[in-house]
């Protein structure tokens, strides 16, 4: 792969919003991919393994748990340096910041959120670090779009719990040692429960022949018989509301973290359009061309003020789930729209790994797909503005 040579774009001088303490933290993220993240990615996508090694690094800028407070473990900075740091690992790779989200919004912020004080104590500090991995079970091979019909379930045994069931297409499952996973009781309300490696009965195999987001590990979360200890259950909320409100903070995240995508393939767009000499001239002297360039300039400018805003939304406590939705949506059809133009103006060799174009273009099609479709985000924001349930 070549160099990484990336420059961000900042065409409005967004960076006169951002605190001292937001472009640090940036810095530190960027400088890191561009260390650890940049040279070894495009062999790991290839070969479509996690690269474990970089746990550590994720950790130590602060991408496990970066708004869950000091005392837990977490880097205690606000939502728009939480977003930042999503921005400049997508930046990288949607894979690896598949692996931060789940770390951080669906597994750490649950045991914050809706967990007891010792379940904090004993689970967030080794989340942290990345010693203890961890997953989020949600979706069934039958419940995608409609979590409310799952068919996971537990029954109390008196001294524990009995859980059976399955989860499909989680990301981080093969290797992680906690699952948070979202079961009925037996009255048919749902409860989140943290299920360790190691108890039996519980399993989780690997999803294979995957064409995106090769370099983050997707599996299934089996559950036969697995009895669960009642200190496990997360006892501060319940019903479907509990993950859904998990998801608000991830897709935020994803909001900001499509942007990274989206301003690597134009910044290789951009260079390549300046060196590749076609009919005597750069292309980049092309009015077609540059037509792409001004268009993904426009977009991504527009989606990094889009995201600022919801930030600072979010740091006051008034962001609503639509606002999220509506941020997630567009800011992924944005990079996605912008990869594939990315990726023609390379032409032939935008097929190939010596560039991000096609691997961000290729891992974009789960980002389009997870935390809430494309077409579910629109119904979101649908209900929210007619106040009339397209759902069902
Ligand atoms: P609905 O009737 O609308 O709501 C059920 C209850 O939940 C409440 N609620 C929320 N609470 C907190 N936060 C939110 N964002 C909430 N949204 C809804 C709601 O008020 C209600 O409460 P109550 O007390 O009245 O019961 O539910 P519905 O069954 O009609 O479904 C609505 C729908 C379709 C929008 C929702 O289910 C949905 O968002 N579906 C998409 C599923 C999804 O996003 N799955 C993601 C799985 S995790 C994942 O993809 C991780 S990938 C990570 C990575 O690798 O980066
Ligand atoms: P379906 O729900 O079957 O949807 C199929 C199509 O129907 C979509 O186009 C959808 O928009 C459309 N549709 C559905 N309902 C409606 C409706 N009411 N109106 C109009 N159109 C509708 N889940 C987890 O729980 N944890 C994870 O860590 C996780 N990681 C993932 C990693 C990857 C790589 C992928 C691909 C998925 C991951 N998911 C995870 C699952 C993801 O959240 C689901 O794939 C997603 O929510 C869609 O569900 P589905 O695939 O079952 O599609």
């Amino acid at each position: 792969m070549k160099p990484d040579l990336f420059e961000a774009p900042d065409y409005y001088n967004i960076d006169d919003l951002l605190s001292e303490e937001h472009k640090l933290v940036r810095s530190a993220a960027r400088e890191w991919v561009k260390r650890d993240v940049s040279p070894i990615i495009e062999e790991y996508a290839q070969k479509a393994e996690f690269p474990k090694q970089i746990i550590n690094g994720l950790a130590e800028i602060g991408a496990f748990g970066p708004y869950i407070p000091a005392e837990y473990g977490g880097a205690g900075l606000d939502q728009i340096s939480y977003g930042l740091i999503m921005q400049e690992i997508e930046r990288g790779d949607s894979g690896v910041r598949s692996t931060a989200s789940v770390q951080s919004s669906l597994v750490m912020y649950p045991i914050w959120k809706y967990g007891n004080e010792a379940q904090r104590q004993k689970y967030l500090p080794k989340l942290a670090t990345g010693e203890w991995m961890g997953s989020f079970g949600l979706t069934e091979p039958d419940h995608g779009s409609n979590p409310g019909g799952m068919t996971t379930n537990f029954k109390d045994m008196g001294d524990h719990y009995l859980l059976n069931g399955a989860k499909m297409w989680i990301s981080n499952a093969p290797f992680c040692n906690v699952a948070v996973v979202w079961a009925k009781d037996e009255s048919g309300r749902i409860h989140g429960l943290i299920v360790e490696r190691g108890m039996e009965g519980f399993s989780t195999p690997e999803t294979h022949n995957k064409w995106s987001l090769r370099a983050s590990a997707t599996g299934e979360l089996i559950f036969d018989n697995v009895k669960v200890p009642k200190e496990n259950l997360l006892p501060n909320k319940s019903g479907l509301g509990a993950p859904l409100g998990c998801l608000d903070s991830a897709r935020y995240g994803i909001a900001w973290g499509a942007i990274g995508a989206a301003m690597d393939c134009y910044d290789t767009a951009l260079r390549y359009s300046k060196e590749r000499m076609q009919f005597g001239k750069p292309i980049g002297g092309f009015q077609l061309q540059q037509k792409k360039l001004a268009e993904m300039i426009t977009e991504i400018t527009k989606a990094q003020l889009l995201a600022l805003r919801l930030g600072q939304l979010k740091n006051d406590d008034r962001a609503t789930t639509a606002q999220i939705s509506m941020a997630k949506r567009n800011n992924v059809d944005m990079a996605i729209n912008i990869a594939r133009e990315a990726r023609q103006m390379l032409g032939g060799m935008g097929i190939t790994g010596e560039y991000s174009i096609m691997r961000h273009s290729m891992n974009l099609e789960s980002v389009i797909t997870y935390e809430g479709t494309h077409d579910i985000h629109l119904l979101i924001t649908g209900l929210d503005i007619t106040g009339l349930n397209a759902f069902k």
